[in-house]
Parts: C-alpha cells; sequence; structure tokens
C-alpha cells in the first residue's frame, strides 16, 4: 500500500468526456469501471468521482450515474463524489451511496441549481459538497467576485447545518493559456477563501488549468504544487499520472505538512512504481 499524503485526492478518471468511459458506459460494460475504480484507489484517490454526462439527456444520466454507482460499490464502501450539473441525476443516485462519506460535485450560485441542490442537502446533512464560485453570469474574472459566490453559497449551507469542514470551495482554475492571469487569479481567490473562511475546504478540476497547451502534465503538476502551497486541500485529478502524487508529497514536505518529511521519505522508499 502506498503511503498517504493530507490532501483529499479526487479521481477524476470515470467520466463520460473519456471516450473510452463513455464507451463503458453505453454498453454496461462493468468491470471496464471496475479496474477504473480499483486503479485509482491503488494509487491514493479517497474519493471516485462519477461522471456520467454523455449528453443524451437526464433520463438516461440518472439511469447511467445509479449503474456507476452501483457498479463500483459491488467491490466495497467506496466514497463517491457525484458528479453532475443536474440536480434530479444527483438525488437519483445518492440514495443508493453505501459509504456515509460521499460528496455532491455540485452547488454553484446559479438560482436553478440551489434550488435543486438544497432541498437534497437537507435530507443528508453530513454530505460533503463542492461549491462552484460561478453563477448565472458565468466565471468572474475578479477573484474578489469568486469570494464574494463562496460566501454566499457557504452562508447557505450553513443554514442546512453543513459543517464548514465538508464544504469545498472550487475556485475554478482556467487555462492559463487563454489567459495568462488565470491561473493568478485562481490562486489569490483560494488565497482569499482560506483567510475568511478557514475551516472551509478547497478544491478544484486540475487540469483544466492547461487545456490547449503542450506537455499538459507538466502545467497540472507545478499548478499543482503552487496551490497546495496557497493552501489547496484537495483536488480532482488523474492520481494514475505519474508525477500528481510525486508533486503532492513534495509540496507538503515543503511548506510544513509532513512532519521530518516521513511521507515524502517512506513513499520513496518503500515503493517500487
Ligand atoms: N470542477 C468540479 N468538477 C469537475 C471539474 C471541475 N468535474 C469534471 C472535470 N472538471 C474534472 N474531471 C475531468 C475528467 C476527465 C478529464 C478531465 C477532467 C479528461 N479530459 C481529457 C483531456 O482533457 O485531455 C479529454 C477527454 C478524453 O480523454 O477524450 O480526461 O473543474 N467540481
Amino acid at each position: 500500500l502506498k503511503q498517504e499524503v493530507e490532501m483529499i485526492i479526487i479521481g477524476e478518471r470515470i467520466n463520460a468526456t473519456r471516450k473510452n468511459v463513455g464507451k463503458a458506459i453505453a454498453e454496461k460494460n462493468a468491470e471496464f469501471i471496475r479496474k477504473e475504480c480499483s486503479n485509482q484507489i491503488k494509487n491514493g484517490a479517497h474519493y471516485i468521482d462519477l461522471n456520467a454526462g454523455l449528453g443524451r439527456g437526464q433520463a438516461q444520466e440518472k439511469e447511467d450515474l445509479l449503474w456507476l454507482v452501483n457498479t463500483v460499490q459491488e467491490t466495497g464502501e467506496i466514497p463517491l463524489c457525484l458528479d453532475s450539473s443536474d440536480p434530479q441525476v444527483i438525488e437519483g443516485a445518492i440514495k443508493q451511496c453505501k459509504s456515509e462519506d460521499k460528496m455532491i460535485n455540485s452547488i454553484s450560485g446559479e438560482k436553478e441549481r440551489i434550488e435543486g441542490i438544497l432541498p437534497i442537502i437537507e435530507k443528508y446533512p453530513e454530505c460533503k459538497i463542492i461549491a462552484l464560485t460561478m453563477d448565472d453570469s458565468g466565471i468572474p474574472a475578479e477573484a474578489g467576485k469568486r469570494v464574494d459566490i463562496a460566501e454566499k453559497l457557504i452562508s447557505l449551507l450553513r443554514e442546512k447545518e453543513v459543517k464548514d469542514e465538508n464544504i469545498f470551495v472550487d475556485f475554478l482554475a482556467q487555462p492559463v493559456g487563454t489567459g495568462s492571469d488565470n491561473g493568478i487569479i485562481s490562486l489569490e481567490t483560494l488565497k482569499k477563501i482560506k483567510q475568511q473562511f478557514p475551516k472551509v475546504k478547497t478544491t478544484c478540476g486540475l487540469s483544466n488549468i492547461s487545456f490547449g497547451l503542450p506537455e499538459r502534465e507538466t502545467i497540472n503538476k507545478y499548478f499543482l504544487a503552487l496551490s497546495i502551497g496557497y493552501g489547496m486541500d484537495s483536488a480532482i485529478v488523474d492520481p494514475t499520472v505519474y508525477g500528481i502524487r510525486e508533486a503532492i508529497f513534495a509540496a507538503e514536505a515543503l511548506i510544513g505538512k509532513d512532519e521530518f518529511c516521513m511521507n515524502y521519505i517512506k513513499n520513496f522508499r518503500e515503493n517500487v512504481k
């Protein structure tokens, strides 16, 4: 078994936008999906993100997400991260999650999303939830405005008895290739969230940062390290990619989150890659 990192890893691979996964969902290839799941757990994923959005309508997505939940759980209780922009899809799947430890991905400042997700959260107040820092006007370009959206969502969730430590604010990494300030805007948002709400957790879909650039993994892993330096608690990543967990171990050692660098040392002593 590999050494644990402190950062919470949400494994992103079971996502219908990936060609093989989309095909496996359409063909109900359970073996393929279970392998994607176990492989990510073996590589240190704490949660498995499940996204069944094939663009074939709500009824299909509902059926497919339910199938994904049941399929991965045949091997045991696994902390799942239900990934859909449609609250009804999430509602249908959350009932089937066996583990107490589960996550909704996501709520946002969008009116319909708030109205759809809050009643679910009322039924599952112990559930973790990702809160996107965007609203009906899109993703704000200014960090301060993203923080305003986070503030509003945090207060709505607190009203529903969600604990701060169960809220994961997604500060929304945007491609640095299409706007050279995109990286720093995200980091600024992250920093402000941690200052204003120290108990609230933070996360992001890491690979957005590198969209359109060559050698994406280089950008991804350095942004991961930078983000950890700014206090990021979690990330949605592919943990099977070499360099991702290594970046986490290194970054945590470098900012004093790894006493005597023991995790770093153990990982590289004991693990045969
Ligand atoms: N925030 C939150 N949730 C998210 C995202 C986010 N969920 C979805 C996404 N963004 C993160 N998950 C993935 C899953 C798979 C891939 C990228 C992000 C992926 N992409 C391939 C690529 O970019 O090269 C394309 C697909 C393919 O393989 O053809 O694999 O930001 N809260």
